[in-house]
């Protein structure tokens, strides 16, 4: 409990603090790339990433800082890669939207909604082909529901018994329209209830409760040979792309946001430590990360940018 707990609160403060420090530079202009925040919806990514065994496989969209940092733990190719420099994860190319880390399973993440979801399950079916006991966790949001891409791909995973958790991350969001006003159907999880596969849902900002949901469905799936949905709901702090607060765009209240802060994922988490360590011990460890993110940083903004010739290597055509 008490090592688990440490281990899922750095990488939470991590990621919080990560995107603090972007939303201190942004406006500096240096990081020409859109950014879609994760910022609340940090427990989602980490209680899920930190299950997963180390050669389990990810698809994410282009919301993907959380799931980057909770998968990789390294900020200097993720910062480099904002600055679009020749250190980045994908030499500066590919900014925040197409962050990935396919050494340590990360396969790609996704611009266009709904398109990173096919790829999960032809990463499922090689894997179940090559019969190498992988799992494929394929991180969504609510508006992918609405693409048809999503009930093919969930239709062959039931069908084709792949060992995939859909990972629907559910802000209640698609830019600024609400769920209500996009579904014809009162409940996702009623709808996905009617496929074979098992379904799991929780509005827990507790990333320990997440984590355990999460290796509860790894097991579901590796045991009864079919895929599991996870109906995830968290509250968007930010606008949907850029870095601020936006409470007054008039599509939503701050109240809901209010409700949503008491329980704050890194608070929550950070609450519970207070039970085994002292005020210096989290204080050293949150120290050590700004000192981290601080380097990375720096390190991004030295870094030089990709030379010109760069410009026609490891494209397609
Ligand atoms: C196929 C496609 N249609 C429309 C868009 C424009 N678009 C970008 S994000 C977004 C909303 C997606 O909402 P959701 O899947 O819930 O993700 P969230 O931004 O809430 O994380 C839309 C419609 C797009 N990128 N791709
Ligand atoms: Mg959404």
């Amino acid at each position: 409990m008490k090592t688990l707990n440490w281990q899922l609160y750095q990488k939470l403060f991590l990621i919080r603090h990560a995107e603090a420090v972007i939303q201190e530079h942004y406006l500096e202009d240096e990081m020409k790339t859109p950014m879609h925040m994760s910022k609340g919806g940090e427990a989602i990514a980490v209680g899920v990433c930190d299950a997963l065994s180390a050669t389990d496989q990810i698809v994410g969209t282009y919301r993907s800082h959380a799931i980057y940092l909770a998968k990789t733990g390294e900020s200097d190719r993720f910062f480099a890669e904002l600055y679009g420099k020749a250190t980045g994860t994908a030499k500066g190319k590919a900014g925040s939207m197409h962050l990935t880390a396919p050494e340590l399973g990360l396969i790609c993440t996704s611009a266009i909604v709904g398109t990173n979801i096919p790829v999960g399950i032809g990463a499922a079916f090689a894997n179940r082909r090559q019969n190498n006991g992988k799992v494929v966790a394929i991180f969504f949001g609510d508006g992918a529901i609405d693409e048809g891409v999503f009930w093919e791909s969930l239709n062959m995973a039931c069908l084709m018994r792949l060992p995939v958790l859909f990972v629907c991350e559910d802000n209640g969001l698609a830019v600024h329209i609400p769920s209500e006003a996009r579904h014809g159907y009162r409940s996702i999880t009623e709808v996905v209830r009617q496929f074979d596969c098992e379904v799991v849902a929780d509005d827990t900002t507790d990333v320990e409760q997440i984590y355990r949901l999460t290796q509860q469905a790894i097991r579901a799936t590796q045991s009864q040979n079919r895929p599991v949905f996870m109906h995830l709901k968290y509250y968007r702090y930010l606008e949907h792309v850029g870095v601020f607060e936006d409470f007054k765009a008039g599509y939503r209240s701050k109240s809901a946001y209010d409700r949503w802060e008491e329980a704050d994922p890194i608070r929550l988490q950070r609450e519970k430590l207070q039970q085994w360590y002292s005020e210096a011990e989290i204080s050293a460890l949150e120290d050590s990360i700004k000192e981290q993110v601080q380097l990375s940083l720096q390190r991004a903004e030295e870094a030089p940018f990709p030379e010109s010739h760069e410009l026609y290597e490891d494209i397609y055509a």
